[in-house]
């Protein structure tokens, strides 16, 4: 299995490359990178960073690799810098994707209701042609709403996001859907399936905001799909190492703009990931 994280390096603050190779490859899978940006740190809580925009690198890369012959069976997108590079992202798919590998895309845009800094509704529209193209996209809830044009609600009506997501792509997963269980507040996902019908995940619900959950969550769901896990079990997974991570995070104090503290998560992600690739 070969693997392609296309995302930027945030040298601090553990999103993006810097959380996409080490949980991919722990998984037991090849990961190759392809770095849109390297930056000092990530552009959500610190200010003064740097932010190099390696574009002019990505067409002599690609043609590298078709020289070797390389192919992947998934590819994942993450933070894109601008719009040139999402048709750069189309442009490796197309060139570089196994003919049945997976296109997954994580539409990196906001949180919390807003979008980050560099970028705006033009390239929200440009996002909308990548989703077009993949066969899994991994927002969270408010690049949902963005690219549904849907008011940015929590305790919103998920189900009907879901259903407005597929007609962008067959099988969206929003991830940071909080509801009300039973009286407890809990973090859901939700997703659909091949058939189009919607699941839903729960884990309870970690109160903060945690810079970076989201790409723990789709490096996780990319390693267990790599590994063969069905969708449920790999969404359950990820979730669930997701969840422990911020936790754990929580519990260290860790000032949220440094990242999830993951690490010591990961075995206990790992085992489980074995035991279900094993029964599979
Ligand atoms: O975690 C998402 C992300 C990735 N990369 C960069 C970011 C952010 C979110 O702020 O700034 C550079």
């Amino acid at each position: 299995m070969r693997i392609l994280a296309i995302n930027d390096i945030s040298c601090v603050g553990k999103c993006s490359l810097t959380v996409a190779l080490p949980i991919i490859s722990a998984c037991g899978v090849t990961c190759d990178i392809l770095p849109t940006a390297i930056l000092s740190t990530h552009t959500g809580g610190f200010t003064g960073y740097t932010f190099r925009d390696l574009s002019e690198d990505i067409p002599a890369i690609i043609r590298h690799w078709k020289s070797l012959g390389l192919r992947y069976d998934i590819i994942i997108s993450g933070y894109l810098g601008s719009i040139a590079q999402i048709d750069m992202v189309k442009t490796v798919r197309r060139e570089l994707l196994k003919e049945n590998g997976l296109m997954i895309v994580d539409p990196v845009m906001g949180d919390n209701g807003k979008l980050y800094v560099h970028f705006d509704d033009a390239f929200v529209e440009q996002m909308k042609g990548l989703c077009r193209e993949a066969d899994m996209i991994v927002p969270n809830l408010t690049e949902a709403c963005s690219l549904t044009n849907t008011p940015y609600a929590e305790n919103g009506d998920y189900p009907a996001l879901l259903r407005k997501l597929r007609a962008l792509c067959p099988r969206p997963s929003v991830t940071g859907c909080d509801e009300t269980e039973n009286g407890k507040t809990v973090c859901a996902v939700y997703y659909t399936d091949d058939a189009g019908s919607v699941k839903k995940y729960a884990t309870e619900k970690v109160e903060g905001a945690f810079h970076g959950a989201g790409d723990v969550y789709a490096s996780a769901l990319v390693g267990a799909l790599a590994r063969g896990v069905h969708t449920d079990e790999a969404v359950r997974l990820a979730a669930d190492f997701t969840t422990d991570s911020i936790r754990q995070t929580k519990a260290d104090g860790t000032e949220a703009r440094y990242g999830l503290n993951s690490e010591s998560q990961m075995l206990n992600f790992l085992q489980a990931l074995d035991r279900a690739a094993n029964k599979k």
